[in-house]
């Protein structure tokens, strides 16, 4: 075949992943990472905080070098699909509801970008002209996914570490397949267009973004910590959650890319999803595990498992602060199944804190059997004790 063929393979190859409702398409090798250094730094310093899958071996060797998991691998198809709803104001948005990060409003994208990478896998094989081998990945595989797209020419690392492309900013999804057919790789996207800008690391409300630009410690991150982290929030930390319940979106959505560039797109898989985008606290604390899973079957929201996401809903009542709900509060303590959630619960009515959170939280004292919830419930009512001396 032709170098002339080829790159018209390779074109037909972009369309079609377009016609698919990918945004960007590109092509890279699998040549380990330039930036490997910097992944390593990051795991030495601990900044992946609890996250066993970014640091375990098989992760650190499939990082280095890609060739590892699929070594007849010649190129590697990069794609990102834009999520971007717009803006909504219904039912839910107002201030005592619980943030969700956008990329979570719709439907799974592991699910939905993983059908149209297989769709396209049907198109890449009648285009080669015999079976070619493969291996997809969506956020689902050990590759530094950004450091890959951003090789594969579809954006810059910007400093808040998402891949921004100049056309359509950073909300986006990425995927990949790695192929056993050579296809021409595009050029490396070398420009970086944060320039002297800083608005992300000044507006993330838990300096997240190390002063070192491109680097997260996940430790401080409220998307860690409301998604990915497992047990209880430390509780010096959960004031900075704020109101977001899964995710957080603020170092995007204050990136003047995003703001002057980000187009909603209508694609119905990343249309928000019932009762999404906005959750109600109250709602969260009142479901059961049944019922969670019915809601958020085929949703990102199931990630974080009950178990987190009533933990958050909890937080964010407690940062709250308001009255109203005392007794959603109450009920959970003394009723929630999961040490976990009553632990919080106990956190949140000691912020609420008023005569009777106090007497609510008495009481669950003496009922409560779990080591850990006693302690919170202490810890909350020495707390409002303190306040009541201070007066
Ligand atoms: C672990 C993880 C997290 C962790 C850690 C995030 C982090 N920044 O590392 C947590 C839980 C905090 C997280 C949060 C989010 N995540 Co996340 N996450 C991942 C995951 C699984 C691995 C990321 C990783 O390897 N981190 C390690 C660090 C060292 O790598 P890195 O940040 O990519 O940094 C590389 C470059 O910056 C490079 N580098 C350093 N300096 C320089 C300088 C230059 C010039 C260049 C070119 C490169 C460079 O070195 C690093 C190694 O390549 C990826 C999927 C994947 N397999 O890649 C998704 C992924 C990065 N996440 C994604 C998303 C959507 C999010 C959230 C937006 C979700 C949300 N709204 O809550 C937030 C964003 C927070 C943020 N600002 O990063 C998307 C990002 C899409 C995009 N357009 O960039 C990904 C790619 C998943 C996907 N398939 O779409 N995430
Ligand atoms: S996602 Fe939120 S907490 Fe994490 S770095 Fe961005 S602004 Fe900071
Ligand atoms: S807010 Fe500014 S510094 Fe941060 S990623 Fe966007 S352009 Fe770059």
């Amino acid at each position: 075949m032709t170098t002339k063929q080829v790159r018209q393979y390779a074109d037909k190859i972009k369309e079609y992943a377009h016609s698919l409702g990918f945004d960007l398409c590109g092509i890279t090798t699998p040549e380990p990472p330039a930036h490997l250094k910097e992944y390593r730094k990051w795991l030495s310093d601990g900044l992946h905080a609890d996250m066993e899958y970014m640091s375990n071996d098989r992760a650190r060797r499939s990082r280095a070098n890609p060739k590892r998991i699929f070594p007849e691998c010649k190129s590697i198809l990069v794609v990102a699909a834009n999520y971007y709803q717009g803006e909504f104001s219904g039912p839910g948005s107002d201030t005592t509801s619980g943030k969700v990060a956008r990329y979570a409003w719709g439907r799974d994208y592991h699910t939905v970008l993983l059908q149209r990478l297989q769709e396209l896998m049907s198109f890449v094989e009648s285009v080669a002209g015999r079976p070619v081998r493969y291996r997809l990945y969506v956020d689902t595989g050990p590759l530094l996914e950004r450091e890959l797209a951003q090789r594969a020419g579809l954006g810059w690392i910007g400093k808040n570490t998402m891949l921004i492309n100049h056309e359509i900013g950073s909300w986006t999804l990425l995927a990949e397949a790695m192929l056993d057919l050579w296809l021409p790789p595009d050029e490396p996207y070398v420009a970086d267009r944060c320039g002297s800008c800083t608005l992300c690391i000044d507006a993330c409300p838990t300096d997240a973004i190390m002063s070192e630009p491109r680097r997260i410690d996940s430790n401080r991150c409220i998307s860690y910590l409301t998604i990915e982290h497992r047990g209880a929030i430390a509780s010096d930390k959960r004031a900075s959650l704020e109101d977001w319940v899964f995710g957080c979106d603020i170092c995007q959505d204050v990136c003047p890319w995003n703001n002057r560039f980000s187009t909603p797109k209508h694609d119905r898989d990343f249309a928000p999803f019932s009762p999404l985008p906005h959750l109600n606290p109250h709602s969260l604390l009142s479901m059961n595990q049944l019922e969670f899973s019915n809601v958020f079957s085929g949703s990102p929201v199931k990630r974080s498992k009950r178990s987190g996401l009533l933990r958050n809903a909890s937080v964010i009542l407690g940062n709250c602060g308001d009255r109203n709900s005392t007794h959603v509060l109450a009920t959970s303590l003394t009723e929630d199944p999961d040490p976990i959630v009553r632990a919080h619960s106990a956190w949140a009515l000691g912020q609420i804190g008023h005569e009777e959170a106090v007497s609510l939280l008495r009481y669950a004292q003496e009922n409560e059997s779990d080591a850990a919830v006693r302690i919170e419930i202490k810890d909350a009512l020495d707390e409002l004790a303190n306040q009541k001396d201070l007066k």
